[in-house]
């Protein structure tokens, strides 16, 4: 199977960390891309041509994070990204931390196109939101990942390290303790290690 990523999406980083954690790396091969432009045999895997994209051997393209990382789960159930203990809990805040890095791509993506958009109505609220969502996963935070592999903890970091790396400029962190720590204390898990986002030259 190939991936198609690129090295600062937080979309491939989160199928990259759950493939890593699910130790399938051996059956899948990375294929750095830019989304930006054309390429055939991603627009195959992917025919709105965003990564991440999964191309099966037998030539079928899965799109879209979530449908990937339920076929991972589907060849590979053990250990899931589902656990069962405390399940309601762990998807509500893995539909928070989700839809934190939903909302922030969506600004870096606006910002394209509307130079001035943080200071516009939608803007401000875009950054609302994703300062809403970290409040509450401060205030209520998943399980580290060293100690139970979950979808809310994966999305969590990713959350978390995208706001570091896309916003320098705002204080995503230092207002939430708490959460500032949490992502300390998980710094040397090995698939967060080796998925940190980074600009291609
Ligand atoms: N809903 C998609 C979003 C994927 C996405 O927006 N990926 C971005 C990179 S972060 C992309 O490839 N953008 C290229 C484009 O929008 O043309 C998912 O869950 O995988």
């Amino acid at each position: 199977m190939k991936l198609f990523i690129n090295t600062t999406s937080p979309y491939a980083r989160i199928v990259r960390i759950a493939i890593l954690e699910k130790g399938l790396d051996d059956r899948i091969r990375e294929d750095i891309i830019d989304p930006w432009g054309n390429r055939p045999n991603f627009v195959g895997a992917n025919l709105h041509e965003r990564v991440p994209a999964l191309l099966l051997d037998d030539g079928t393209g899965l799109a879209e994070t979530s449908i990937i990382l339920h076929y991972l789960e589907t060849i590979r159930p053990d250990p899931t990204l589902y656990p069962a203990s405390d399940y309601r809990r762990m998807m509500s805040l893995a539909g928070i931390a989700l839809g934190a890095v939903d909302v922030m791509a969506a600004i870096i993506i606006t910002r394209k196109s509307a130079p001035d958009f943080d200071a516009n109505p939608l803007g401000r609220k875009r950054f609302r939101t994703v300062g809403s969502a970290f409040d509450q996963l401060n205030a209520t935070l998943p399980p580290r990942l060293d100690d139970q592999l979950n979808i809310a903890s994966i999305a969590t970091a990713v959350a978390v390290d995208y706001a570091v790396f896309r916003f320098r400029e705002r204080d995503f962190l230092d207002s939430r303790p708490a959460l500032r720590q949490w992502r300390e204390d998980c710094r040397g898990h090995g698939s967060l290690v080796a998925t940190m986002p980074y600009h291609a030259e």
